[in-house]
């Protein structure tokens, strides 16, 4: 049972929709903890082949919940350690997909961030509105942002907290596709399905190889490559994909 989301699947797609719709879907400490236990539960289903996770029309989530933070201290944070959930998030193997309309902003957009692909509402805005709290990014929005846009466009954003359009984000190569506000779903619900059909195996081991390119040197991460390469030779979904591809006929990939 779950109290913050809502989960359902559809065909090989597991959906995780963000669900404290009063507060814009803030992310409380139970609700992260939700998420990424759902996240984990997908991640080990075999039925499952792609994750996406959305929110509602006015917003994708507002951020960490202010209520909550009001009381902390360092020590309580240090002791909470609640980052420790969210680098779960990064250990998760199967593409997940952000599908974002309204706000995604502070800990939203961080979660976003979080996920392999995102998909925005032409509508959508996005934003580190931290700086005006007092305070800063906390998971990972410093360097999620600065490694899509550089140092100095990431500066600005963050320093200044302002709104960024789903345009300017996708200018900057922070978001993947715009549609219009009620196509964001049938749009995140294609590229899910397409990624559905894909063999499984060389779907996680890509996504393994291009997560590392962002902290490895080019050799190490040209090693990794290789070994994955080599891996998905001793996969039967590479047999049936060169063999068909010999055949003239459409693939069928099962994730073995
Ligand atoms: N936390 C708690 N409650 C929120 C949050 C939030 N982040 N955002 C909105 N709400 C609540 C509002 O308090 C309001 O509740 P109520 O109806 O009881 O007054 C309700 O949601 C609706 O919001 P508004 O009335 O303010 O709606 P508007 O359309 O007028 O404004 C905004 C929408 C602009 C999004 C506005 O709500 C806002 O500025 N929200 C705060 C955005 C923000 O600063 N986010 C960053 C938070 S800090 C953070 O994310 C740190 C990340 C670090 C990782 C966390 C790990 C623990």
């Amino acid at each position: 049972m779950t109290k913050h989301i809502h989960v359902y699947s559809v065909e090989e797609i597991g959906i995780i929709q963000l669900n404290r719709p009063a507060v814009l879907n803030a992310l409380s400490r139970e609700m992260v903890d939700e998420i990424v236990a759902q996240l984990a539960s997908f991640d080990s289903d075999d039925r499952v082949r792609v994750i996406v996770m959305k929110g509602n029309e006015r917003a994708f989530a507002a951020g960490a919940d202010i209520e909550e933070m009001l009381e902390d201290t360092s020590l309580t944070l240090e002791m909470l350690n609640p980052f420790a959930a969210w680098d779960r998030i990064s250990l998760i193997k199967k593409p997940i997909i952000a599908a974002v309309n309204g706000m995604a902003l502070g800990g939203g957009f961080e979660l976003a961030l979080h996920c392999d692909l995102i998909v925005a509402a032409e509508d959508a805005k996005f934003g580190f509105p931290e700086v005006k709290l007092g305070v800063m990014p906390g998971a990972g929005g410093t360097q999620f942002l600065t490694r899509a846009m550089g140092r100095r466009k990431a500066l600005e954003w963050i320093w200044l907290g302002e709104m960024m359009t789903a345009k300017e984000a996708k200018k900057f190569g922070v978001i993947n596709r715009i549609v219009a506000p009620e196509l964001v779903e049938e749009e995140t619900m294609l590229i899910a399905k397409q990624l559905a059909k894909l063999p499984p195996v060389s779907l996680r081991l890509i996504k393994e190889a291009v997560h590392a390119a962002e902290d490895l040197s080019m050799q190490e991460g040209k090693q990794l490559e290789r070994k994955n390469f080599y891996l998905l030779f001793s996969t039967e979904d590479q047999t049936e994909g060169m063999q068909a591809f010999k055949e003239k006929r459409p693939p069928n990939f099962k994730g073995k």
